[in-house]
């Protein structure tokens, strides 16, 4: 914990999905929690940031939660509220910031520290480009894009303080997962019944999926938050998954639950034997849970995205027993790239080495850990400008 108080302000426009707020929301309340800063969040959709945070108050313009200052964003909120009183600015994921917070930026007598915090990635270029100060082309500032990634030349992962811990005691303890299971809706765990989480995009393949799990004959219980797949799993199951509701469909089992809160989907993720995740914030908490998983990354323009994708397995799962590596890669490209639909899927297959799988992965998730996160390396990075400026 430091004490550094420095005062940040970050501007959070959400293009879809739930990632732009998903990844501003941990990361403010990690520079509140773990940093002790003052930070003010600006967010322009309160639709999707209420799917992911129940205590945000849809009517209110300004409020407090977590001991962040949320702030709508919009003309008349910026115009009545905002004051240039934060030491550092961030743009999430290059958003443009308001004009009137650019302008009392550029009349600062020592302007704040302005970074773009930009999409996370696991590519070699993030470390010669990451935290690399630039003059703006026409204003009298710097800006400096900030890159999240796995190395120790990136801007590392959001990792709140005492999260591996927490982790750590709830895959110890049966009882307590048990408890926050029934709290969620969800069954106890059952010595020899595999427990997956699924989150993924409507495109991806999910019936072949799910119908090579129903090929392994074993029993397989999926455990789906609200809004997820619906249109697929109603296709495969006949009927539209309703939260609450439990489906049987030969040997898998289908759990619908409500959308969770970031804590308890981190939860969920620690108490699966597999994860399918997607986006960049559901990759970062699945390598936290130290748990087998299968990412459906981001689909980007001209295919930008499988670079990346191919990056973040040659880190993280570079030193698996290649015959485990191709089995995980099989799923890898028939998630992403839909192709392979008609192949053997081995869904068996991964079931068989889930242990190694997960032996590795708690391994992998340890030594990324031993890293500074994020917040500690940005909250450094600003107080080291602000040395600088005097
Ligand atoms: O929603 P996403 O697909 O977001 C994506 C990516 O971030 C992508 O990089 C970005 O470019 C695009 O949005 C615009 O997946 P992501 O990033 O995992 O965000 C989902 C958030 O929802 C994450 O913070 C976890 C949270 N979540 C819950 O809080 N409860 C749940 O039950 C589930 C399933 C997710």
């Amino acid at each position: 914990m430091s004490e550094s108080f420095i005062k940040i302000d970050i501007f959070c426009h959400v293009v879809d999905n739930l990632g732009d707020i998903g990844v501003c929301w941990r990361f403010c309340r990690a520079l509140v929690r773990d940093q002790g800063c003052y930070v003010r969040l600006f967010v322009d959709d309160f639709d999707a940031f209420a799917k992911i945070e129940p205590m945000l108050d849809k009517t209110r313009d300004i409020q407090h939660i977590e001991g962040v200052e949320v702030f709508r964003w919009d003309h008349a909120v910026i115009d009545l509220h905002y004051n240039a009183s934060a030491d550092a600015v961030i743009e999430a994921f290059a958003c443009d910031l308001p004009e009137k917070v650019v302008g009392l930026m550029t009349l600062a007598p020592r302007p704040p520290v302005w970074l773009d915090l930009e999409y996370m990635s696991a590519e070699p270029w993030i470390d010669t480009h990451h935290a690399v100060v630039s003059p703006h082309p026409t204003l009298p500032l710097t800006k400096t894009l900030f890159f999240p990634g796995f190395t120790e030349k990136s801007g590392g992962l959001t990792r709140e303080a005492g999260l591996i811990e927490r982790r750590q005691a709830f895959q110890a303890d049966m009882a307590a997962q048990n408890a926050w299971r029934a709290s969620v809706g969800l069954p106890s765990r059952v010595t020899g019944v595999i427990d997956i989480s699924l989150f993924c995009y409507a495109v991806s393949p999910v019936e072949a999926l799910l119908q090579a799990f129903v090929g392994t004959g074993e029993t397989v219980r999926f455990m789906v938050p609200a809004g997820v797949a619906t249109a697929p799993l109603t296709r495969f199951l006949g009927q539209k998954p309703e939260p609450g509701t439990v489906v049987r469909h030969g040997n898998i089992i289908f759990h619908n639950i409500t959308f969770l809160t970031q804590d308890d989907y981190d939860r969920l993720l620690w108490s699966c034997d597999l994860n399918f995740v997607r986006g960049e914030d559901s990759l970062v908490r699945a390598v936290w849970a130290g748990n087998p998983l299968v990412w459906d990354i981001y689909k980007q323009d001209q295919a930008a995205h499988m670079p990346k994708l191919k990056a973040f397995q040659d880190h993280f799962w570079g030193g698996l027993a290649p015959v485990d590596r191709e089995i995980l890669d099989f799923f890898s490209v028939m998630w992403n790239e839909g192709g392979r639909q008609d192949e053997n899927i081995p869904a068996a297959g991964l079931l068989e080495c889930l242990p190694r799988l997960q032996d590795y992965a708690r391994r992998r998730s340890l030594e990324q850990a031993a890293q500074d996160d994020l917040a500690t390396r940005l909250v450094g990075f600003i107080l080291r400008e602000m040395k600088k400026q005097g």
